[in-house]
């Protein structure tokens, strides 16, 4: 397992679970002080700054791209999979594929969350669900054709009504027969939703693509209530060889919590 940590360039998410805001050279440079492999990115969009300009900030500083995240098209544009309005469908699947391909070039998967959306109102939850696998297989193959996975992360009960559980997960990769989808395992949504986070980790078996490495209260790990050792070692059990990326608050700020975080990696992968 490899380390990471987020880095947002997204105003309208300030109040998020990302570590360093401040400009990216500046983000990356911290990264890198700390210890981190790599960097999870939170952009406005595909159109923010060049793959090129990523590439000699990761180069300069020696650091890989864990993944990029989605999120911004909901925050910022509005932008969901499960609306009930069709051209706003196809801009979130347009913005989602674009996004697919930036990561892409740099290597990286590109992640769903908050872009999944809700049902409710004139949308039933098997429609959600029916249009919501539809953008799952064509993010999947867009993705694959980076030699990528693509990232789909169940969420608290707060944030989606689609899916909350890594087995429900699991269970609906399968069932729609979606290739090249992994789960991601975010540990404070699983604090709020599972009876047994480790046991939900080692029950979603080899699905789990990718962790974010939140304490309980979403926090630095170490900051919360949350053991980290039999989640650790369920994830050592299914295999798990990719990254535990710190998505968590900047408190009490972000040098304090990022130094916090990479301790906890560290104790994680002793
Ligand atoms: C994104 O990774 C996530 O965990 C969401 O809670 C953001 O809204
Ligand atoms: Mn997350």
């Amino acid at each position: 397992m490899k380390s990471a940590i987020t880095l947002s360039q997204v105003p309208e998410a300030a109040a998020g679970p990302f570590v360093f805001q401040q400009p990216l050279a500046e983000g990356f440079a911290a990264a890198k002080k700390h210890g981190y492999d790599s960097v999870e990115l939170f952009f406005p969009g595909p159109d923010f700054i060049t793959i090129d300009e990523v590439k000699a900030l990761a180069t300069e500083h020696d650091l890989g791209i864990a993944a990029v995240g989605t999120g911004a098209g909901m925050v910022k544009h509005g932008l969901s999979l499960t609306d009930p309005d069709a051209s706003v469908r196809e801009k979130a699947i347009d913005f989602i594929i674009k996004m697919i391909e930036f990561g892409g070039q740099l290597g990286a998967p590109a992640i769903l969350g908050s872009m999944q959306g809700k049902w409710g109102g004139d949308v039933s939850r098997d429609q959600a669900l029916t249009w919501l696998a539809e953008a799952l297989k064509a993010a999947g193959a867009a993705a694959a054709k980076y030699d990528v996975p693509f990232i789909y992360e169940p969420l608290n009960r707060y944030e989606t009504n689609l899916i909350n559980h890594l087995a429900e997960g699991a269970k609906y990769i399968e069932e729609n027969s979606l290739d090249n989808i992994v789960l991601l395992a975010d540990l404070f949504h699983m604090n709020i939703e599972e009876t047994d986070v480790a046991q939900a980790i080692i029950d979603a078996g080899k699905h789990t693509g990718h962790v974010h490495y939140a304490d309980s209260n979403r926090s630095a790990m170490g900051m919360g209530h949350t053991d980290p050792a039999p989640i650790v070692a369920a994830l050592k059990q299914v295999g798990y060889t990719g990254y535990l990326s710190a998505e968590v608050f900047p408190k009490p700020d972000a040098d304090a919590c990022a130094a916090q975080e990479i301790k906890a990696i560290k104790e994680a992968l002793a």
